[in-house]
């Protein structure tokens, strides 16, 4: 069936301006480490190629906010993401860096053949300045209103709300990141990929001859090839990125986009002296595994610059995934509103197939999805532990029970064993198309169906009762559990790989082909296995609560930084401001107002008197720690009834962000009744 002889799977190279969180992995990495562990099981030539992206302006943007240079910031991030990647078991098979020089030298080339060739228009044009900064402004430097959608956040090279790939000067009231003034126009030179010319080539290429691939990518190329292709420019004006390699190009480098696509090539050299095999050869077939936000870049203008070189092969289909929200809302680096792969990894040792499981369950494949907390423990606890986990437990819990780990002979099989048996056939099959056509949370929920009939039939069979009267029966059904439980290291091997070890390991098992998947002697009788132990744990609730809180925490903190100082109030004379007597005072006593909520009396030492105040700050202090705490109050303010009580002055207290209160209190000892001045 298959008319290629090996797979090349790109992943999108991540940005290194900050740790990858698991919209990553749900949208990129563990579908495509899926596909992978898939492929290599079936014995297919495959290499996995992943790496940093380290140019481009979200670098450079992170540098300068940072006080770091542009080496500072990737140096940091590709250790971070390189290191997780590794300990989650995404299964690269080299993860390179675009900052490498053979990266530099690859994109370099590249460029310049195109240049050579003439495919390149040389176009002097005005693009937006930035007087203050001194500095042109590409891509993410300038900010604006899209002219498709009306997203006011667009950027210079990109909307994200609605994916179009924009040029700077499309934006509609166009401001700089850099200073926040309007920019001004200043001519300079760039080179151009005039995609218009491969229009009626994308045509044929895509709308007419990849139909097949995904309907939101297929959907999304048709409407940009449709509303008509412009060139494109693939140079900027910035000091960070592959210098141009051409005379007159000097402070100019290589559009982040066309260098980045090109470090998927360098990886590969990286990797293995046969490279171009991969990359060249009309028997290897190209997949990119990609975020919907990735499209038109992968589809369309690296498309384009592979025709454009010409010795290349095309991709063969682009399996990009919609987004992953979490708790309901936008995932978003800027605003730490992630659950960093990094921080599960150290949080939750040991339960890296949960998370990809998760992932997997409940990916954005046809449409956004979301990720909560309550989801993953949910999921943990019914799915993970409640069926799988279950159904091997059981099985081995009796293995062991009644043949001391020796797994029985199989005796003759009765119809229901045969039924059984048979349908992991049909699972086999159904699963195989489902990854076929990169259908993995189908996959998944297929592979889920194998341990659901494992305790159905374990369930109907009830050898813990049959065992009384019929021990013979009972060594066919346990051969039968153990044959289910050796395809389910089998089936689930892509998806939970280091669970489907530990399985392996429980039962003694070597790793076996996926063309073994469904068959009914994988363990033969009088095989030994070994102790088992839990395959999954349950998650409880304080662990999931302390989640849910650290992201509250979050959101709590964006408020805080995000609300601005009220204007500033009429002025006031230096005799009205005189005329309030701020005193320094004590508080001796506090207790609540009954039956109400906000309210604390307050008995004060005010250096002139004692008297009662009612504050209310009941929400912020605890009346029993605040007595002895010295605070600031205005003395001379008209007395006030509240709840019958009369309150004899005003505390003052600072408005937090949040809305709560805080007392102004001196930062040292002053003696009682000091006046404020
Ligand atoms: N770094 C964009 C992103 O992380 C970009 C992908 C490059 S793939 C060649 O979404
Ligand atoms: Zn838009």
């Amino acid at each position: 069936m298959n008319d290629f002889k090996r797979t090349l799977i790109t992943s999108a190279l991540p940005y290194a301006n900050g740790p990858v969180h698991i919209g990553h992995l749900a949208g990129v990495y563990v579908p495509a480490d899926i596909y992978a562990r898939y492929l290599r099981m079936k014995g297919e030539d495959v290499l996995f190629i992943g790496g940093s992206d380290e140019h481009g302006v979200p670098i450079t943007l992170k540098a300068k906010n940072s006080g770091i240079t542009p080496q500072d910031v990737v140096d940091k991030y590709h250790n971070i993401i390189k290191d997780a990647f590794g300990r989650f078991g995404i299964s690269f098979d080299v993860y390179s860096r675009t900052s490498a020089k053979i990266h530099h030298e690859t994109a370099s080339e590249f460029f310049k053949k195109l240049y050579n060739e003439g495919k390149f228009i040389e176009k002097t044009s005005e693009q937006y300045f930035d007087n203050e900064a001194g500095q042109f402004l590409a891509d993410r430097y300038i900010t604006g209103t899209c002219p498709k959608c009306g997203n006011e956040k667009a950027y210079g090279d990109q909307c994200e709300a609605c994916g179009s790939s924009l040029n700077a000067t499309d934006l509609i009231n166009p401001k700089s990141t850099l200073s926040g003034n309007p920019p001004v126009l200043k001519e300079t030179k760039h080179w151009y990929l005039p995609l218009d010319q491969y229009e009626p080539w994308l045509k044929e290429w895509i709308i007419e001859g990849h139909r097949e691939w995904k309907t939101n990518v297929y959907g999304q190329c048709k409407s940009w090839i449709d509303g008509g292709l412009n060139p494109r420019a693939v140079t900027r004006d910035l000091d960070w990125g592959v210098p141009v390699p051409v005379e007159g190009a000097e402070g100019k480098v290589l559009y982040v986009w066309f260098d980045a696509p090109i470090g998927y090539i360098s990886a590969t050299k990286e990797l293995t002296p046969e490279w171009e095999l991969w990359w060249k050869d009309k028997d290897t077939r190209m997949l990119h595994f990609i975020g919907k936000d990735n499209i038109v870049f992968h589809c369309i203008i690296f498309p384009s610059m592979l025709k454009a070189e010409g010795t290349y092969n095309l991709p063969d289909n682009v399996p990009a995934n919609e987004f992953l929200n979490l708790e309901g809302d936008k995932i978003s680096t800027s605003r730490n509103w992630a659950v960093w792969l990094h921080e599960y990894l150290d949080e939750f040792p040991g339960k890296e197939d949960v998370l990809k499981y998760v992932l997997t369950a409940n990916a954005p494949e046809t449409k956004d999805n979301d990720f909560t907390w309550r989801d993953f423990q949910a999921r943990n606890n019914n799915e993970l532990v409640a069926i799988l986990g279950n159904f091997v437990n059981r099985a081995l819990v009796l293995t062991q029970k009644y043949y001391e780990g020796i797994v029985p002979a199989c005796g003759e099989l009765l119809e229901v064993d045969k039924e059984a048996l048979a349908q992991l056939l049909v699972l086999k099959a159904e699963v195989e198309k489902s990854l076929d056509s990169f259908r993995f949370r189908e996959a998944l929920k297929i592979a889920m169906d194998m341990a659901r009939l494992g305790n159905k039939y374990l369930a109907d069979m009830e050898p813990w009762k049959v065992v009384k009267t019929d021990p013979e029966r009972v060594k066919t059904i346990m051969n039968t559990c153990m044959q289910i439980t050796a395809n389910l290291t089998i089936v689930f091997a892509p998806f939970l790989p280091y669970t489907m070890d530990k399985l392996r390991g429980f039962i003694n098992l070597e790793r076996l082909d996926w063309d073994q998947l469904g068959r009914s002697d994988l363990i033969p009788s009088g095989h030994q296995i070994n102790k088992p132990e839990l395959l999954f744990e349950k998650i409880e609730d304080p662990v999931i609560d302390a989640q849910i809180q650290k992201l509250m925490d979050t959101k709590k903190a964006n408020e805080m930084a995000n609300t601005t100082a009220s204007p500033q109030k009429a002025s006031c004379s230096y005799d009205d401001f005189q005329k309030m007597d701020i005193r320094v005072g004590t508080i001796l006593e506090a207790e609540k107002v009954a039956k109400t909520k906000k309210l604390l009396k307050l008995k004060i030492d005010t250096g002139i008197d004692q008297r009662t105040v009612v504050s209310g700050i009941a929400e912020y202090y605890e009346p029993e720690n605040i007595i002895g705490q010295q605070i600031l109050i205005l003395v001379n303010l008209e007395p006030r009834n509240l709840r019958g009580i009369e309150s004899q002055g005003m505390i003052l207290m600072a408005e937090d962000a949040d809305g709560s209160l805080k007392f102004c209190s001196p930062v040292m000892a002053v003696k009682n009744g000091s006046e404020v001045k």
